[in-house]
């Protein structure tokens, strides 16, 4: 598959990375990019070489939100009525773990899509934000949802409404990302990360993924239900038997992921 917006390699073991690639707008997000970006996801998500996905920007700009210049031009019946650009929940689908690697510019639907990985690293000049009141509009991919269950009320009321910036310490304050690197290392040590994870078994992979986004669906009973279902499932693997056989005779595991 070739793309025009974005770039794809396999940098590691088990690794697939996609880098946003529009500099001259420092990776705005248009309707193209979009449907590139989770074709790409979809396309990581069912290659068996590939156990984690690291998505990234450039070192100034992850992306610094959707396409203005595209946007104006758009009404309301054609942002409702589901195309590349308005269709993001196709990355809620996505398997496998992503990891957004973050640098510089991370503003309305690039903060957005960064707050749909699973996990973030971010460079010592990443910036986080909400701008959209500043264009007339409101965050609409998910930034008032998740930007408050991760900073809560007050700070995300302040980043929505008076366009306050994030800095990568605040967010790893919060808790929002995982780890800040320096920006000559960020993309490096997220790859890393990304590796190690690779070298897990993949069914089991994808199902932690899958019961830890539930906690924010369910309530705690419901969730604990749920966590059990895939626990048992993952007794019927033949990964789960390989393990616990390896761990017995003291040799490291060799996972099918299956
Ligand atoms: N859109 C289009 N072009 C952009 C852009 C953007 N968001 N951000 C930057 N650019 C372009 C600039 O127009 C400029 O292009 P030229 O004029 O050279 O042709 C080039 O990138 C460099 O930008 P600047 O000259 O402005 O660079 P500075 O370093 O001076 O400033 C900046 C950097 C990031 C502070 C500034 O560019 C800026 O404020 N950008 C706009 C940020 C913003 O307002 N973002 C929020 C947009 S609204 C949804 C999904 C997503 C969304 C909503 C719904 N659904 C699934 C329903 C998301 C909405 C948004 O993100």
């Amino acid at each position: 598959m070739s793309y025009e917006t974005i770039l794809t390699e396999t940098p590691a073991p088990g690794v697939g990375l996609i880098r946003l690639n529009r500099p001259q707008a420092l990776n705005a997000l248009n309707s193209q990019m979009s449907g590139e970006i989770f074709t790409a996801m979809q396309a990581f998500d069912s290659d068996p070489g590939v156990k984690c996905i690291v998505l990234t920007g450039s070192d100034k700009a992850f992306a610094a939100g959707a396409d203005i210049k595209e946007m104006e031009a758009t009404d309301a019946v054609t942002m409702m009525t589901g195309h590349d650009f308005t269709d993001w929940a196709r990355m809620t689908r996505i398997r496998k773990p992503i990891i957004g690697a973050v640098s510089g510019w991370a503003l309305g639907g690039g903060c957005e899509m960064a707050m749909m990985c699973d996990m973030l690293v971010a460079s010592e000049t990443a910036k986080f934000g909400q701008p959209e009141i500043t264009i007339g509009i409101m965050p609409g991919a998910g930034g008032t949802q998740r930007l408050t269950r991760a900073v809560g009320k007050a700070l995300a009321m302040e980043v929505m409404l008076a366009n306050r910036h994030l800095t990568a310490q605040e967010a790893l304050h919060y808790g929002l990302v995982n780890r800040v690197y320096p920006v000559e290392s960020y993309l490096s040590e997220t790859i890393k990360l990304a590796e190690k994870i690779a070298t897990m078994p993949g069914v089991a992979i994808q199902l932690i993924k899958d019961a830890v986004n539930r906690a924010y669906e369910l309530s705690l009973s419901e969730g604990l239900t749920y966590e059990k279902r895939n626990f048992y499932l993952l007794f019927g693997t033949e990964d789960k038997a390989e393990g616990m056989k390896a761990f017995v005779d003291k040799r490291k595991a060799e996972w099918k992921d299956r």
